[in-house]
């Protein structure tokens, strides 16, 4: 088993499509780790329970959690199907930082950071982390959130279980270019 390409499809079907094997999650994401083994097995890329579990424990992100009993599993953060997280709003840490790419720094100096498909803008608490999520879309550029001011103008903020935080939208006048 490839463990790079294994967790990057179950990303995709935990997130965005799992229909693509013919999954449906439910209201909190989550699916039963039997019937994704099953589809799994159906389509081509069978992964056994040890297999995931390793998946799971080694995850450089920690994308992935099961539930309490071990029965359901589902991706901590980064959909974009309709589902609710349930996580609890946060006060965050003083500055919060985003990281993109130059391309996209005029569209966001007109609209703030949007979030696109997924739920939430994701922003991390470290600027080395941000560093690397702003070169997967092309030249990187870390931008300065003041999380303390937004969070005092009644702006909530998430805290995911692997430790992204996710808000609404910001708007420009609490970032830092
Ligand atoms: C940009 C990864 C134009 C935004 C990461 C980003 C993260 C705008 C892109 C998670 C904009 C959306 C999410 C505006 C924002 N105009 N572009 N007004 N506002 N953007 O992939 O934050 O590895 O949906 O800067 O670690 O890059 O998948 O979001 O460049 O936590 O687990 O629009 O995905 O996690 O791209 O990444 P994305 P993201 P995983």
């Amino acid at each position: 088993m490839d463990v790079i390409k294994t967790s990057r499809f179950l990303s995709l079907i935990l997130r965005h499509e799992p229909q693509k094997i013919g999954l449906q999650l439910d209201a909190q994401g989550w699916v039963a780790v039997d019937e994704l083994l099953v589809a799994l097995r159906l389509h081509g890329k069978p992964l056994t329970r040890a297999q995931l579990d390793h998946i799971v424990a080694t995850n450089n992100k920690k994308r992935f959690a099961f539930s309490d009993d071990g029965l359901r599993i589902r991706a901590n953060q980064g959909h974009s199907v309709e589902i609710e997280l349930g996580y609890e709003s946060a006060v965050p840490p003083a500055l919060l930082y985003h990281g993109t790419a130059t391309r996209f720094l005029d569209s966001i100096r007109a609209q703030g950071l949007v979030k696109g498909a997924r739920h939430h803008v994701h922003l991390s608490a470290d600027e080395a982390t941000a560093h690397n999520v702003g070169s997967r879309h092309g030249k990187p550029i870390v931008l300065t959130v003041d999380a303390t001011a937004m969070h005092t103008a009644g702006c909530a903020f998430y805290l995911s279980a692997n430790g992204v935080w996710l808000t609404e939208h910001v708007p420009v006048a609490y970032l830092r270019f």
